[in-house]
């Protein structure tokens, strides 16, 4: 089995936390020809990453990709016993899917002073607060995502939040951090923190994500 992806996208970083919680070895390997190319196209054509190759079929989908690798390695369980506590995990999931992860995009050309536009960014601010209310309200009991061990909303929502604190959240006084300003997201992310398999995929995706931001702002002609 092998996962193409990098640690750069935050949908290959939920798979590679979801491995690492469950201690299965899932090597990375870049997409063939790099994503959206036709070669990887050739082997999924969405183009898109994270995929995974079982060895008997391809899996796209970064949500359904740990779904699979959780049936297929029930222990230790990455989903909540409770069909409640179960829901609050995807929930959370699909709340940053649909409702966060939009709306990073573009945000980081706004950092440049010339391409400023006060619109957007009051736009994505809205959406990013409204995003962090849901989040907030559907995750289940804590300290986790849902419950008392990560899951896979957990998996899902983290390198999301990484990104940001990265990316946008000391950048942009618009849009605050929720884990320093919202309660539940605050318990969250400190649950994390104490966690010593989380706090690894967390630091380990950190310095990924730093690295690649460096590069990324080199490339876009753009100060740190
Ligand atoms: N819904 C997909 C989203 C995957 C996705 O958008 N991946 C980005 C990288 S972060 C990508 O591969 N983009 C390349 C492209 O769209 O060509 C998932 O959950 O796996």
């Amino acid at each position: 089995m092998k996962l193409y992806g990098a640690l750069a996208s935050p949908y290959a970083a939920r798979v590679h936390m979801f491995a690492m919680l469950k201690g299965i070895d899932l090597p990375l390997e870049s997409a063939p020809g790099g994503m959206g190319s036709d070669e990887y196209k050739a082997i999924n054509p969405t183009g898109k990453v994270p995929a995974l190759d079982t060895g008997a079929g391809l899996i796209a989908e970064s949500e359904i990709i740990c779904e699979y690798l959780e049936e297929k390695y029930p222990e230790p369980a990455l989903l909540p016993a409770d069909p409640v506590l179960r829901a609050h995990s995807r929930m959370v999931s699909r709340i940053t899917d649909l409702y966060v992860a939009p709306h990073n995009s573009g945000l980081i050309r706004q950092r440049s002073p010339a391409a400023r536009d006060q619109a957007f960014i009051d736009a994505a601010a809205g959406n990013f607060a409204n995003a962090f209310v849901y989040l907030s309200h559907f995750m289940g009991p804590g300290p986790f995502a849902a419950g008392d061990q990560p899951s896979i909303g957990d998996c899902a929502a983290a390198p999301f939040i990484i990104l940001l604190k990265q990316s946008v959240f000391p950048h942009f006084e618009e849009i605050p951090d929720p884990t320093e300003t919202d309660p539940r997201l605050k318990q969250w992310w400190e649950a994390l923190q104490d966690h010593s398999g989380c706090q690894a995929a967390v630091s380990e995706l950190d310095e990924a994500l730093e690295k690649f931001l460096k590069y990324l702002m080199g490339r876009l002609g753009l100060s740190q």
